[in-house]
């Protein structure tokens, strides 16, 4: 009989206690408190000492979380790379060093910057106006650190010759995940640092300069890159409505409206604009661009000068960063570019920042890899740890094979900027960059979203779960393949600089890529993966030779296949030549053979199967618009 003896309330816990003691049911108050005594006179049964989860216990089985460890160390292929390029004892025991403090300091920063979002206070308590951009303490540690650490200053002392790029993208790459999105500014102040250099360090911009490279923490500025305005943020040339309204001195006032500012606490900005004429006509397109520089400041009465804050955006990631809506209301400038040379002086800046989007996409992929292969030693299910799991540890095995093909095409990246920069590119060199800057962060960018989707999976539901911080990582990887030119424009910009250069980035392309298979020749082990890569490069020739002749559409639609292509057909040559490399272990080679597996020239097999015929752009439209047949 399972009739109801007795209800009562005893010390905050309403027990309803059932004549079997095994269906004792406990209602809890929500103040019930954890510390219940043992009676002698109750029970055991009523002592809960054999029903785990009653009066505030919720069972005794906590899974243990994954564990941040140093970065650096956990790195195989990051230190096999730096071991076999650079072998400079500076340089590793600082990355050793600095991959501790974010284990153990900086990722907890990370962390506070995404629970404590940026606000704009617009007004102060008596109604001026202020537009403060009020940021979290720990966003302001990221500024000091990135000085200190000299997250920027290295690729400009460059101590360590044609390797300081790889030395400050190695380190970059250790921070970014644990960085509360810090990088974002350091991309573009670098970016700036890297256009002021190119176009002459002088008035008005070597404070800014020195500045923007330094690192001391109270002289650290950073910079905006204020390009993206209300007629869309790809169409640079078209968009831009901003006009610059020469002054008697020299400089110019800007007057215009940014529509998506990142890191909008900077110092300074580079930004485009039309300079007005004294009638007030501008010249349309990318013509009338030119390149402005500007600081950010107040006036005695702390308003800002020239700008008015509109709003902050609100995003689906990158909240731990303030990104603002500007009106530009007189804001001071001063011209860097010649006149209407804005887009390809800002071209610089491009560059880095897209570098630095494909350091922070393999560093996300990185970081999810190393969180989900500790957590799969820590978690049991059915019976034994998830890295007794055949099917899991192939599904990481995945992933670890597409953030070494990341990394090592991000790094190959840095290291022809780092030879750009310091004079010893070869001409071959400089097309290869131009090329890959494009292709790397469009790949890279792609297969960020892609990996750390599947990397919060092998969390199971504990990867959906905000306050792990694991979807947070989600979030911000999103931004990769949109910021800086998406992967369709970026695309584009492949077959912008194919026709520019008249076919010699993909000559360079060519010749380098059979290089690099060529050193790996006699490695019998990796067979397969060079005779793939050297077929799939046929095929990739062979198909350029043909588009050659082809209508402009026809290169449009295969432009994302052949930029898709060129990455694939490269990581599986950079991680041949790094599997032949004397000190490379075992599982350098088989990342190599299993990259190698896939269809490496998706742009031929697509070609064959005619997705670049004439008739397909109406095919797709049709599809796309596809009407429900009326009945
Ligand atoms: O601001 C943004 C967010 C900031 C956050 C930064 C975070 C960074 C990463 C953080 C990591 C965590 S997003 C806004 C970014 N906006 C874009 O990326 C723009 C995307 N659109 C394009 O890239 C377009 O292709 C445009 C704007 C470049 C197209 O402009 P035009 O004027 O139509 O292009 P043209 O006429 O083809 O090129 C004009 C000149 C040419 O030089 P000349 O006249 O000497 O032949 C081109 O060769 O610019 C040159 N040029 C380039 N040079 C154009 N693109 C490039 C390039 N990529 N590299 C070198």
């Amino acid at each position: 009989m399972s009739a109801l003896l007795n209800c009562h309330i005893a010390g905050g816990c309403r027990r309803l206690v059932c004549a079997t003691p095994q269906t004792v049911i406990h209602i809890r108050s929500a103040s019930v408190a954890e510390s219940i005594t043992k009676s002698d006179k109750e029970p055991l049964w009523e002592t809960g000492d054999y029903l785990p989860f009653s009066r505030a216990r919720i069972g005794s089985f906590f899974q243990e979380r994954p564990v941040l460890k140093n970065p650096f160390l956990e790195d195989a292929l990051l230190r096999g790379y730096l071991r076999r390029h650079l072998v400079q004892e500076p340089v590793l025991s600082d990355l050793c060093a600095f991959g501790e403090r974010v284990a153990t300091e900086v990722d907890g920063w990370g962390r506070d910057c995404e629970v404590t979002p940026p606000r704009l206070m617009q007004f102060d308590s008596w109604g001026r106006r202020v537009d403060h951009i009020v940021t979290s303490p720990a966003w302001k540690c990221m500024k000091d650190l990135s000085a200190q650490e000299g997250l920027v200053a290295i690729g400009y002392e460059r101590r360590f010759g044609e390797w300081s790029r790889v030395y400050q993208m190695s380190k970059l790459y250790i921070f970014s995940p644990s960085s509360g999105l810090y990088t974002c500014p350091l991309a573009m102040t670098d970016g700036a640092a890297k256009v002021i250099q190119s176009l002459g360090v002088s008035w008005p911009v070597d404070d800014a300069y020195s500045c923007l490279t330094t690192r001391e923490p109270e002289r650290f500025w950073t910079s905006g890159q204020w390009m993206t305005e209300r007629q869309g943020g790809s169409d640079v040339a078209s968009g831009t409505e901003t006009v610059a309204v020469p002054q008697t001195d020299g400089s110019y006032k800007l007057h215009g409206f940014k529509w998506f500012t990142s890191a909008t606490d900077a110092d300074m900005t580079l930004t485009l604009a039309r300079v007005q004429d004294e009638a007030g006509a501008t010249i349309p397109g990318s013509r009338g661009l030119s390149l402005f520089y500007a600081e950010v400041s107040r006036d005695e009465d702390g308003r800002l000068k020239g700008i008015e804050v509109q709003r902050l955006k609100d995003k689906l990631g990158t909240r731990q960063m303030p990104t603002a809506e500007l009106l530009l209301d007189g804001l001071p400038a001063h011209m860097l570019s010649e006149e209407g040379r804005g887009v390809a002086s800002i071209a610089n800046m491009l560059t880095i920042t897209r570098i630095h989007n494909s350091v922070s996409a393999a560093a996300a992929m990185r970081r999810v890899v190393q969180l989900a292969r500790d957590y799969a030693t820590r978690r049991t299910a059915f019976g034994k740890l998830l890295k007794d799991h055949p099917l899991h540890m192939q599904t990481l095995a995945r992933m670890e094979v597409e953030t070494r093909g990341a990394f090592l095409l991000v790094m190959d990246v840095c290291r022809l900027l780092g030879r750009e920069e310091t004079g010893i590119a070869t001409q071959l060199d400089t097309h290869l960059l131009r090329l890959l800057t494009p292709v790397v962060k469009l790949y890279t960018g792609k297969q960020a979203v892609a990996v750390v989707s599947e990397g919060l999976e092998s969390f199971g539901g504990q990867g959906y779960i905000e306050d792990t911080g694991l979807p947070g990582l989600l979030r911000d990887a999103q931004v990769l393949s949109i910021w800086e030119g998406t992967t369709n424009v970026l695309s584009l910009d492949v077959l912008r600089c194919v026709a520019r250069s008249s076919g010699m980035v993909l000559h360079a392309y060519f010749t380098h890529t059979k290089s690099l298979i060529a050193g790996a020749s006699s490695v019998s082990s990796l067979a397969p993966a060079v005779r793939a890569v050297d077929c799939a490069l046929s095929e990739l020739e062979q198909l350029v030779q043909e588009a050659a002749t082809k209508a402009p559409t026809y290169l449009e639609l295969a432009a994302r296949d052949l930029a898709y292509s060129l990455a694939r057909i490269y990581i599986g040559a950079l991680l041949i030549d790094h599997a032949s490399w004397k000190g490379a272990s075992l599982s350098d080679t088989y990342a190599a053979l299993r990259w190698c597996e896939q269809d490496l020239c998706p742009v031929a097999t697509k070609q064959a199967k005619g997705w670049y015929n004439p008739t397909t752009p109406q095919l797709d439209g049709a599809l796309v618009y596809d009407q429900p047949i009326q009945d």
